[in-house]
């Protein structure tokens, strides 16, 4: 019979602001890791592909009225549906870097004025990230990067309280990068970490114990 490897891949995440360059890294990542042939998978909340995903694609879209709670709950249960999957690729040996989580998920929302405990409850024992890159910068910068888009949480204002939310959700885990680098630069550096954590994790087990 076949033995399963107990090498596990490395949950890796992106954090921070809108046009942060979450999405650039990631992807550039996500290329460059399996170039070096490591087995690795992009992923990204929210998931718009499922049937809450839907939703929370046409809330985002419309500015749909939808009650504060009721949306943040849909954010997490759209984590909770993609947890078992996520599990078996990590399981697997593959590497996850995923662009958004659970601290999205409470720094849009607090965001609000949502209390913070309320907010963190519901993604209570998620997997949790071996690394969180936080790409950190002001929204008035960020709001350069070809201004903000048509969705409903880019605005100026709002995106700075949604900074203010993620410098409580600090963790030992977090790296928090000048996100006004360049993309080089700031590759460089996420390029090595990351390498460094697969090697770590590797016989490390997996940990469900997000905000436990
Ligand atoms: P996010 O996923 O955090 O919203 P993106 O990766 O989509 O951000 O980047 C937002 C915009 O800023 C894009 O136009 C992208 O090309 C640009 N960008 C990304 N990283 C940098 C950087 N380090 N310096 C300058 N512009 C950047
Ligand atoms: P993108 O622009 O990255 O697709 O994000 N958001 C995201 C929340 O409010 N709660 C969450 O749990 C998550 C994952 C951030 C779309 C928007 O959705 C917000 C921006
Ligand atoms: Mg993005």
């Amino acid at each position: 019979e076949k033995s399963k490897s107990s090498i596990r891949g490395a949950f890796i995440l992106f954090e921070g602001c809108d046009r942060a360059g979450k999405s650039t890294q990631a992807a550039k990542l996500f290329e460059s890791l399996d170039a070096l042939g490591v087995p690795v998978k992009l992923w990204k909340f929210p998931d718009r592909t499922t049937l809450i995903g839907h939703m929370i694609d046409k809330y985002l879209k419309s500015g749909h009225d939808l009650d504060d709670r009721a949306i943040h709950l849909l954010f997490s249960a759209n984590r909770w549906e993609c947890k078992s999957v996520m599990k078996d690729i990590l399981l697997d040996g593959t590497t996850l870097i995923v662009d958004r989580y659970a601290y999205s998920g409470v720094a849009y929302s607090a965001a609000k004025d949502l209390e913070l405990e309320w907010c963190k409850s519901p993604d209570i024992g998620l997997l949790t990230p071996d690394i969180v890159f936080f790409m950190d910068m002001k929204a008035e910068e960020a709001a350069k990067r070809g201004g903000f888009g048509e969705e409903l949480y880019e605005k100026k204002e709002f995106q700075e309280k949604v900074r203010d939310v993620f410098m409580l959700l600090k963790e030992r885990t977090w790296e928090t990068l000048d996100a006004r680098k360049s993309v080089t630069e700031l590759y460089e550096h996420i390029g090595k970490m990351s390498l460094k954590i697969i090697q770590e994790c590797k016989g490390l087990p997996l940990k469900e114990d997000l905000w436990k």
